[in-house]
């Protein structure tokens, strides 16, 4: 049985559990991406703090030596993540990692961001593994709008170009968050904010994934760069104003780190990710999100 929204309110970090000093590891197990976000720059290295920056990808069966050293060096871990850094369905190693955790240490919250595009046709796999807490990356809800952050989505071996690969990841976000939200597991959805091109959709899209079964919703401010280097990032204004329009329809986390794919100890307070992963990486690779 998956944690509820209520208890991960207690001990998650990233749904409300952040007042209990409660602590996540992230095991950067997943390498390739099977959309293309045009604000996502694929790099791995160690100097910036931000999201699907990650120094290196470790394999499933390392987690479980990596997790018992974490909770040595940081025990407020409560929560094993995964978040890229790239896509975690784009192949079966964060699936794989999670058997792993739920075998070696059923205490911890098994918790897994994806953008969406395989969450249907993995719901049945993601259910049965056990994750308690899911994030979606949901940008736009209109094709359109999501064109103007993707280029590309490869889906089945096939690539669909703008318009076409936003209406198939659309549809797949919503009917994987609705299986999986159905089945008991507390979904959380990340929205990059670009105020030029998604800025006035805020509304429409916490208002479409809360119907879908959402429970709370995270608003993560553009970082200009790859394709949209030159759209402006939001304000600190524009990213108030946006959650109070969110919040009208779904909870509001407003507590993110914007963390790497390889973070480990409490958000914004400690970081072990040097001592458990020796950060020495600096190629090029694949981006994600927390
Ligand atoms: Fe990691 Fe993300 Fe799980 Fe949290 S992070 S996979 S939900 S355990 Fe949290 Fe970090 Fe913000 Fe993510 S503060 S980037 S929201
Ligand atoms: Fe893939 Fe995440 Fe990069 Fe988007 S931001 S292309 S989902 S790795």
């Amino acid at each position: 049985m998956s944690n509820t929204y209520k208890d991960l309110q207690n001990s998650h970090p990233c749904f409300g559990g952040h007042k209990n000093n409660s602590g996540r590891i992230h095991l950067p197990v997943s390498p390739g991406c099977n959309i293309a976000c045009r604000f996502c720059d694929r790099v791995i290295n160690d100097e910036e703090e931000r999201p699907g920056v990650t120094s290196k990808v470790i394999t499933p069966g390392e987690s479980v030596d990596i997790l018992k050293k974490a909770l040595e060096i940081c025990p407020e871990i409560k929560v094993a993540g995964i978040a890229g850094p790239g896509d975690t369905l784009a192949s079966d190693y964060a699936l794989e990692a999670f058997r792993k955790v739920k075998e070696n240490f059923p205490q911890l919250i098994k918790c897994m961001s994806t953008n969406g595009l395989l969450l249907y046709e993995k719901a049945d796999e993601i259910i049965d593994v056990g994750i308690d807490s899911l994030t979606v990356t949901v940008n736009a809800v209109d094709p359109e709008i999501e064109a103007k952050l993707n280029k590309y989505i490869i889906y089945h071996g096939k690539r669909y170009e703008e318009v076409e690969g936003a209406k198939i990841l659309i549809e797949n976000q919503l009917k994987g968050i609705k299986k999986v939200t159905s089945a008991g597991i507390t979904v959380k959805i990340n929205t990059v904010l670009v105020p030029e091109i998604n800025g006035s959709h805020i509304e429409k899209i916490a208002e479409t994934v809360s119907k879908a079964g959402a429970k709370i919703y995270n608003i993560i401010p553009l970082i200009p760069q790859f394709e949209l280097s030159n759209m402006k990032a939001p304000t600190c204004a524009e990213i108030e104003a946006a959650r109070t329009k969110a919040s009208r329809y779904i909870d509001v986390f407003r507590h993110c780190k914007h963390c790497r794919a390889d973070a480990v100890g409490v958000p914004g307070r400690s970081e072990f990710g040097d001592q458990i992963y020796q950060r020495k990486l600096n190629v090029k690779e694949t981006f994600s999100h927390g």
